[in-house]
Formats: structure tokens, sequence, C-alpha cells
């Protein structure tokens, strides 16, 4: 009897910036070979600023009444706008929740995501040139639709990717498995981006699961597989530009695990002083995801203060026209009756003309 080994797999882990903003130089050597340049550069820094600007304002309305639950994503900005920013325009985008830089870096006008938020179904239903789904609550239920999108793509002949985001929770889902599966067997062209923020409400990452990565989980599934360091944005743009380009090639799906932090409360209504260490918090705080870009930028001579004032100045503005907008929004109350079947069943027809009666 032989033994022999049938499989072995490793996980690489991608970072560019250290935590001080300093430079691996063969991998920004890449990056600018591959386009990155001063404007993009500019470009990743100002939506990151753009979405932790968004964030203080919707936790803000919250705390005010004007808004409903909110799920923040300081700390995790690096993830989605990094990532987001190796699609094309045309791409699409499978969001979860937590995704607010991708709205920003796909150039979606923020008062949908407010709307949203703030408990309008029409902030879901985004002007046709977005390919990106509504937001999905459910956890995980959503790659299986990532998965099924790219599997169309492919079918139809498309040039095209899609990017799906979920969280390390969302990685214990079977949606989860099965959307890797399928993506795997048919070689669909999917980006999946599971944001490792080391909690899923309040169960920590160690209670999710005994693998050491949560990238690993797509070795079972025959697809790529890479970890990277989720509070440097330039690893997540050149993990997910990677991925887009093979996907792209016709080379199938990756699974991307962003190791990051969250920065706070699961959502506006959760208390995270209850179970998230005072000490684990500090240490995090120190990986900033913007500090850490901008003391890169600095070294480089692209950041001044002068950068950094105009640049807060219009994401401050942008998102108090997207307030404006979303609280000036009403909404057209028949739409939560019209959009669940195809053809209204009698008693939501009843329920409709009760409504009427109520809203005159
Ligand atoms: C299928 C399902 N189960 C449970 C919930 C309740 N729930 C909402 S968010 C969440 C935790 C998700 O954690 P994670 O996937 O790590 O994403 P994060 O919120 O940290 O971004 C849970 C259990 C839900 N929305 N959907
Ligand atoms: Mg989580």
């Amino acid at each position: 009897m032989a033994v022999k080994k049938v499989f072995s797999g490793s996980v690489d882990y991608i970072q560019v910036l250290d935590e001080n903003g300093a430079v691996d130089k063969a991998l920004e050597k890449e990056l600018l070979r591959g386009g990155l340049g001063r404007e993009q550069l500019i470009g990743l820094y100002r939506c990151m600023v753009t979405a932790r600007v968004l964030d203080e304002k919707a936790i803000n309305l919250q705390r005010q009444g004007r808004m409903l639950t909110y799920a923040p994503c300081r700390g995790e900005e690096a993830i989605t706008v990094g990532t987001s920013f190796a699609l094309r325009k045309d791409d699409w985008v499978v969001p979860a929740y937590r995704e607010q830089g991708m709205y920003i870096v796909m150039g979606v006008p923020l008062k949908y995501f407010l709307m949203y938020f703030m408990g309008f179904e029409e902030g879901n239903h985004l002007p046709r040139e977005f390919n990106i789904t509504p937001v999905c609550v459910p956890v995980a239920t959503h790659f299986l639709h990532a998965a099924g999108i790219g599997m169309a793509m492919k079918h139809k002949g498309e040039n095209k990717v899609v990017m799906t985001y979920t969280g390390d929770g969302g990685s214990s889902e079977g949606d989860f498995y099965e959307a890797l599966n399928f993506a795997g067997v048919y070689g669909a062209p999917v980006v999946f981006v599971v944001r490792n923020n080391q909690w899923a409400i309040s169960v920590p990452r160690k209670k999710q699961t005994a693998a050491k990565t949560i990238a690993q989980k797509g070795i079972a599934a025959g697809i790529r597989c890479v970890q990277a360091d989720g509070n440097d944005v330039l690893a997540m743009y050149y993990t997910a530009k990677i991925a887009v380009d093979a996907a792209r090639k016709g080379e199938g799906p990756t699974l991307i695990e962003a190791v990051s932090y969250r920065m706070g409360m699961h959502t506006t209504a959760d208390d995270p002083k209850r179970y998230m260490p005072e000490d684990e918090i500090e240490m995090w705080k120190k990986k900033d995801p913007i500090e850490r870009f901008r003391k890169y930028l600095k070294a480089k001579r692209i950041w001044n203060e002068v950068l950094e004032k105009k640049i807060i100045k219009q994401a401050a503005v942008e998102v108090e026209h997207a307030v404006e907008e979303a609280e000036a929004f009403r909404s057209d109350y028949t739409h939560m009756f019209k959009n669940v079947y195809a053809r209204m069943p009698a008693e939501l027809e009843e329920q409709l003309e009760d409504a009427g009666r109520f809203a005159r």
C-alpha cells in the first residue's frame, strides 16, 4: 500500500503598505506599471474620506431620529474602496449592507444609499446605468445571486465581472459554500470578497471557524483564494485587480479575505462595549486605513493640508446635498404592494385599497 499526497494548499497574504505607511517597493512598482497614477491615488483617498464623512453623518442622523438602523463602516473603508476600484462601470456588484465605499467608487448618487437606510425601498432602485443589486441584509444569501449572475454572463459571452461582499459571519453560511462551489464548477467570473472585521455582531472570529484563514475556504471549491490586509487600500486594490483581470480573461472566480476590524458597533442598535475588548480596539486604531494611506501619500508628496481641506469640503458638500435630497423624498406607498408578485393576489389588492384610504 502506498500513501501519496494528492493535494496540499496554501494561502498568500498581501500587504503593500505597512502600518506606518511604508510601501513594498516591488508591489508599488507593479501597481504604478498597471496604471495607478497620481490621479487614481488621490481618487482612492477621496473615496475613503467620503465614506467616513458619510458614515459619521449617517450615525448622527440615526441618533437624531432621522434615519433607521444603520450599519457603520468605520475601519473598513479600504476594503470596499480598494476592491471596487478595480471594476469597470458596467461590471456587476452584489452588495450586503456595509459597502459604503463601493457606492462612492461606482459613482452612485448618495441619496439612494441614505434613502434605503431611512426606510425607503426606492433607495434600492438605482438608475439603470448602475449594475448593482439591492442592499441584502439576509446574511450571504446574495452570494448565490452573484454566482448566478456570473454564470449567466459567462453563458452569454459577456466580458463582465461580478463582485460581491459578505462578512466573516457570512462565510459560515451554507449559501456561501454553495455559491463558491457553483462559481468554481462553472468557472464563473465572480470575485467574492469577505470583509473579515473579526465580529459577527457579538460573535468573535475565533468562534466562527476553526480554519486558520477564511480565504482557504476557497480551496475546497477549487477556486483561487488570497488573504490581504483589509486596512491597506493598495493591497485591496492589488488583490482585487488580479482577481478581476483573471475573471475577465475567463480564468474563473477568486475568494479574497480582507483582514480588518469593525471599529465600533455592528449597527446603531448594538452596544459593542459589552463584548469588544478595549485593548483590541486600541491596537486596531493604530492600523486605521485612512491615516495609513495619508502617510504614504504624504511621503510621496501628493498629500498636503490644502488637498486635505479640499477633499473634506467636497465630501461634506456631497453628503449634505444627499441628505437634503433623501429627506425631501416622498415615498410612493403602493410600491410595497406592487413589487412583491408579478400579478397581485386578491388579498394584497384589498390591502392596497385599505392603505389608500389611510393615505388620503
Ligand atoms: C440569514 C441571516 N441570519 C441572521 C441574521 C442576523 N444578522 C444580521 S448581521 C449578522 C452578523 C453578520 O456578521 P458578518 O457576516 O461578519 O458581517 P458584518 O456585520 O460583521 O459586516 C447577523 C447574524 C441575518 N440578517 N440573516
Ligand atoms: Mg463581521
